[in-house]
């Protein structure tokens, strides 16, 4: 090992990242100085990767779970030989900089994962190392490896404070993912202080508990953190490889103090450590060159590595035709021809949305063969299984349904972690009301826009007997107000159908699909162009003779209230139109002619949707007119429930009359 090389790499971390650090006035020097050394071993030793191809499908992950450490990841990202140039560093955190605040994946070549919500990262690490057995014992042949890689992840206390790093390791350890090696960065300080104050129990027999190896060592022996990773690499099991570490190290104004983790060291302190550390004081964004020599004299070795497996690949494709093709769909998350066909329903036809979905994911796991996910153990109620495969487990590598166990948001996380690993197309399951746990990794989901896809079941107060706990009232809203979530709510059985192709093709954003845990009629559509109208987010799904008096906006299992609400009001001698609203956030954005043809000349606009009013009132002119629950469910057998909110066709059709 190129001791030599390692100490300039480290020392040129330390002093990118705290004048980056300075002249941004903002960010944390604390971990960049703490683990320099590492991040000088990770990319310079340990990592298979290559800087020149930062999408290498089998290229080892590193995943900065602390995503407040970002300028640890930009300098050895520098140094190694990725795109992040000394530019770039300078312009740490400012507009525009390649170089953000937290690592952002798509916006910095070698970023595998955006990071900063602690406890994320991790888990996203473990949904990586699921795909890398995953896409193995698809890929692998006897004689050929082609994926064959580790995911890395740094992490700190913060990471392990989060519950849902908890539930991801507790999911790793039980799944044997023994390519997942994490470092954790053992300062023993937080934001607070001491994490004496808030973090006291044995961390090793935790892990070991969840059925880890844990290894233990110090943050600057180079030799040993080699020796540890060569362990790691040897257990079956998932390793947490615990390093004694200082925060701050080598800045002597704030050493070993929270002080150091989240504040520029000020001109005096970077001036003091520049002296320690024997740093030219008076040159910002020094790099030792033999730090750039060090990287340098890898990229033979890189090359070969790369080329090598670049002729396996060549080979592997060439013997293995139906495996490349398969290959080639998968990566490019595009469909495949196959002879299924979508089942057909029609007006006679009473089910509840949740089980077409259920039958449409049968034909989409042979469309898609890199479709894989699963449920928070409501695999039954959420109807997500894929009947034709078996499951994912620490034997069985080619499952492609996935118990998560009841942990929603490392469930969210690790399909996140799923799908940015690549080759792979990842669903998740829950009941509606429990996508609040989810929603932090649904919101990084798309900050790193990812078409992900989340199937809600269990929609509204038609829940019934189990009560409020579990009716989403605001649920539905408040994944429409995240940026860039899609969210579908079928009406009916066709609906679904189609919501599911919408919700499949999409690449670059995560979709929700809402679905009814309660039957509903399968109803004649007014437009007869409905399949291809419905992709502006609505279309007229029951129409009146002549003008309307009345245009009702509905969503999912209210359109076919409305209806009958409608069919009500006709005999009272009023017009209605019914528009079933897929889509409320892409039907609002359409140009307002086009809204203005589909709700019709009308006198009125009334909406209908089983949630809170918030986001409806765009589309009426009186606040009366949404109709909408604005209070928490209640426990009841699900019609008295609807009946006690107003939800029946007689008492809508009333307000409609009105
Ligand atoms: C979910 C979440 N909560 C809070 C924060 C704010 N925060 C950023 S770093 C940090 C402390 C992290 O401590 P540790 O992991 O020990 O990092 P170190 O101090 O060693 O850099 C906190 C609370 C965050 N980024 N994410």
């Amino acid at each position: 090992m190129n001791v030599k090389g390692l100490d300039a790499a480290a020392l040129s971390i330390r002093s990118l990242s705290m004048d980056a650090i300075q002249k941004a006035k903002s960010g944390h020097p604390g971990m960049p100085l703490g683990c320099a050394e590492l991040a000088a071993m990770i990319y310079g030793e340990i990592l298979n990767h290559n800087p020149n191809d930062p999408s290498w499908i089998n290229r080892d992950r590193f995943v900065l779970s602390g995503g407040h450490g970002s300028m640890l990841l930009y300098s050895a990202l520098h140094l190694s030989g990725y795109d992040v140039t000394l530019d770039d560093i300078k312009n740490f955190r400012q507009l525009g900089s390649k170089c953000a605040g937290h690592p952002e994946y798509g916006v910095t070549p070698g970023v595998d994962a955006t990071t900063g919500p602690l406890g994320q990262g991790i888990s996203m690490a473990v949904g990586m190392a699921m795909a890398e057995t995953m896409l193995a014992e698809k890929f692998n042949t006897k004689n050929r490896k082609i994926i064959d890689h580790y995911t890395y992840v740094l992490l700190g206390e913060g990471c392990l404070m989060e519950g849902v790093a908890s539930e991801a390791s507790s999911l790793a350890g039980h799944l044997k993912l023994g390519k997942l090696i994490v470092f954790y960065d053992e300062n023993r300080i937080s934001i607070d202080g001491s994490t004496d104050i808030t973090l006291t129990e044995d961390i090793a027999t935790r892990y070991q508990a969840y059925g880890w190896q844990v290894l233990q060592g110090s943050m600057y022996d180079y030799q040993q953190i080699s020796d540890l990773v060569e362990e790691a690499k040897k257990d079956d099991r998932p390793s947490l490889i615990m390093l004694k570490s200082e925060i701050g190290k080598g800045a002597p104004t704030v050493v070993g103090k929270s002080a150091a983790h989240g504040a520029p060291l000020g001109e005096e302190g970077v001036k003091a450590a520049k002296e320690f550390l024997g740093l030219p004081v008076d040159k910002d964004f020094y790099v030792v060159p033999e730090a750039y020599e060090y990287f340098a004299s890898k990229k033979d070795e890189i090359a070969k590595k790369y080329d090598a497996w670049q002729e396996e690949f060549k080979a592997w494709a060439s013997e293995e035709k139906e495996l490349k093709s398969l290959w080639d769909s998968m990566m490019s998350g595009n469909p495949v021809d196959v002879e299924e066909k979508f089942p057909t329903y029609t007006t006679e036809d009473k089910l509840a949305t949740r089980a077409a979905s259920g039958a449409m994911l049968q034909v989409l796991e042979k469309m898609y063969p890199g479709l894989v996910g699963g449920s928070a153990d409501l695999e039954g109620p959420n109807s997500c299984k894929l009947k034709s495969c078996s499951y994912f487990s620490a034997n069985d590598r080619a499952g492609r349904n996935i118990h998560f166990g009841i942990r929603e948001f490392a469930m969210a996380a690790i399909t996140n972690g799923l799908y940015l690993h690549g080759g792979l197309k990842p669903f998740c399951a829950t009941f509606l009301v429990f996508a609040d746990y989810m929603k932090p990794a649904i919101r990084l989901a798309s900050l790193m826009k990812l078409p992900v896809l989340y199937i809600f079941t269990h929609d509204s107060i038609y829940v019934g007997e189990d009560g409020p706990t579990h009716q989403p009232i605001e649920t539905v809203t408040s994944l429409r107000t995240i940026p860039g979530v899609q969210v579908l709510r079928p009406g009916d059985a066709q609906e679904t159908e189609l919501a599911w192709l919408m919700a499949s093709e999409s690449k670059d954003h995560p979709v929700c699909i809402m679905l009814t845990r309660q039957n509903l009629p399968v109803y004649e559509k007014a437009d007869s162009d409905w399949k291809k109208t419905i992709r502006c987010g609505a279309y007229v799904a029951y129409n009146c003779e002549g003008e309307a008096d009345v245009t009702v906006l509905a969503t999912g299992s209210e359109v076919s209230l409305a209806i009958d609400a409608a069919n009500i009001a006709k005999s009272k001698g009023k017009n209605v139109r019914v528009l079933s609203v897929l889509d409320r956030e892409l039907f609002a954005n359409q140009p307002e002619e086009l809204q203005a043809t589909l709700i019709g000349q009308t006198k009125r606009v009334v909406t209908l949707e089983a949630g809170i009013k918030t986001g409806w009132e765009q589309f009426v002119k009186l606040k009366d007119d949404i109709i909408s629950i604005d209070t928490f469910g209640t426990s009841a057998p699900f019609a008295k429930v609807a009946e006690y909110f107003g939800f029946t066709p007689e008492k809508v059709a009333e307000k409609l009359c009105k």
